[in-house]
């Protein structure tokens, strides 16, 4: 199967990858769903809403807060590595992320399509101000702030600019992660239960094409049904191996 999979991404001329919290679990983040999952403890609605941000701004912002620490002490695990190595090779076009956590650009990988936002990113809750925390260096001002941040252009409350259930997805990145499906004669789908969409259209849009799906889960997801090939196993362990195959074939 390993070797099959590695001669099919071999011999592509578009393939792109689709990521979950699953490829990112291996870095110590938790998922979402499942048994380690964050919505076992908290209530999505309660924390991943516009509404819940209205009713408790705090809740969230602690939520978000807890998180962006987590996620600053995470480094990118050998998937992560072994897509930024699949790119340089000329095979991989793209890397569609629901993540929020930047794994895939500090791994090395340069066209990171990011279609559910980025924990290290803030927004006006009512104008247009965006601040990238890393930039401006307020990384830590915002970790270790008690009180809630506020906008320094109009005073609202600055947000997380990360994708709410029941909110549009970034616009621009949500066209080219369609159109790089329209094209793709493969996706490798990693680590996502494909509950969520739109993003989960992302493997149905490839397979319509007559794309192949090969998927890479610990369990079967969403979008199994549908795949070529499914690998059960830890996207850690499995995709440093099939780069490895991927090396023999193209050398
Ligand atoms: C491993 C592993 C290892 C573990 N190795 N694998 C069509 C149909 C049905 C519903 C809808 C629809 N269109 C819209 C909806 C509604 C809604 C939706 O999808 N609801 C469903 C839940 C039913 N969608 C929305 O509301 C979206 N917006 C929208 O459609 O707007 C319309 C609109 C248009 C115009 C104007 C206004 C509105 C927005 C969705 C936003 C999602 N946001 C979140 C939070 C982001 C911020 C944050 O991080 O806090 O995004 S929710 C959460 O789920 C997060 C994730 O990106 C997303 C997907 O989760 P993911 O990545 O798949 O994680 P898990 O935990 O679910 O799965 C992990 C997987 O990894 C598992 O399968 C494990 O087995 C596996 N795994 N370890 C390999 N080592
Ligand atoms: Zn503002």
């Amino acid at each position: 199967m390993f070797e099959r999979v590695a001669r099919l991404l071999a011999s592509s001329g578009s393939t792109i990858a689709f990521t979950g919290a699953g490829i990112s679990a291996e870095s110590g983040i938790p998922t979402f769903r499942g048994k380690d999952g964050l919505w076992k403890n908290y209530k999505a609605e309660e924390l991943a809403t516009p509404e819940a941000f209205g009713r408790n701004p705090k809740l969230v912002w602690d939520f978000y807060r807890w998180r962006m620490g987590l996620i600053l002490k995470a480094r990118p695990n050998p998937a992560h590595y072994a897509l930024a190595e699949l790119e340089r090779l000329g095979i991989l076009t793209a890397v569609i992320t629901q993540n929020v956590d930047d794994l895939h650009r500090e791994a090395g990988s340069k066209n990171v399509i990011e279609l559910h936002g980025n924990i290290f990113q803030v927004r006006c809750s009512s104008c247009p101000y965006r601040e990238d925390l890393k930039e401006s260096g307020r990384l830590e001002e915002f970790l270790s702030m008690k009180g809630l941040p506020k906008c320094p252009e109009c005073g609202s409350l600055l947000r997380p600019d990360v994708v709410w259930f029941g909110e549009a997805l970034p616009r621009d990145a949500l066209e080219r992660a369609f159109g790089l499906a329209e094209k793709a004669d493969i996706v490798l789908v990693i680590g996502t239960s494909g509950a969520v969409y739109p993003a989960a259209y992302i493997p149905y849009i490839v397979n319509e094409r007559g794309g192949r799906v090969i998927e890479v889960n610990v369990e079967r997801s969403g979008i199994t049904p549908i795949a070529d090939v499914f690998i059960r196993g830890k996207a850690g362990e499995v995709l440093p191996h099939i780069v490895e195959l991927v090396r023999e074939v193209v050398r």
